[in-house]
């Protein structure tokens, strides 16, 4: 009788604790959206060819890269640092994103290395298509943490090249020329 009486008790503090909880989710504001940015990528002839979502984590930034119409295989991508993709070979967009006073080696396998604009190499399908996610804890949109910032004056460009980065070499990983841009700004 007694065990039955605690036990009764105990179910019904947990009630209790679970209908407060649920009064509390329901006053509480819904989550903030962590701030983004969207650009489009851009072919040399100035076609749209996809999209890259940029999005601020507590350690790094998320990209989202979707797109179609590039040669099918591995290319390197990388984040130069100026956003001006207004030439063919999109030269002006620059090298890639540095700290001020602090040029690193390129590569993400790269003992030296990585340099700030570095990432994982993008896969395009047959299709010519690619989906793929990537995180970079070398950038910020604002300058988050010291992080070198994707927004800043002269905003930032994400490139895609022609062949793979093997990330290792100097100065872009034998990634060759610039096949698709967006500016970040
Ligand atoms: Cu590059």
């Amino acid at each position: 009788m007694h065990a039955r009486h605690a036990l009764t008790r105990h179910a019904l503090i947990g009630g209790l604790a679970a209908s407060l909880a649920l009064a509390a989710a329901a006053l509480a504001q819904p989550a903030a959206a962590p701030p983004s940015a969207t650009a489009s990528l851009k072919t040399p002839d100035g076609v749209i060819i996809g999209s890259v979502v940029l999005t601020e984590g507590p350690s790094g930034v998320l990209l989202r890269v979707d797109l179609k119409g590039l040669t099918p295989g591995w290319h390197g991508m990388h984040f130069h640092e100026k956003g001006d993709c207004s030439d063919p070979k999109f030269m002006s967009s620059g090298g890639h994103i540095q700290m001020p006073g602090m040029k690193m080696p390129h590569g993400l396998l790269n003992p030296e290395g990585p340099d700030y604009g570095d990432l994982p190499n993008i896969f395009v399908q047959a299709d010519g298509t690619a989906k793929a996610e990537a995180f970079s804890t070398t950038v910020s949109l604002k300058g988050a943490q010291g992080r070198s910032a994707l927004l800043d004056a002269d905003g930032s460009a994400l490139v895609i090249h022609a062949a793979a980065d093997d990330q290792t070499s100097q100065p872009i990983g034998g990634a060759g020329a610039r096949v698709a841009c967006a500016v970040i700004r």
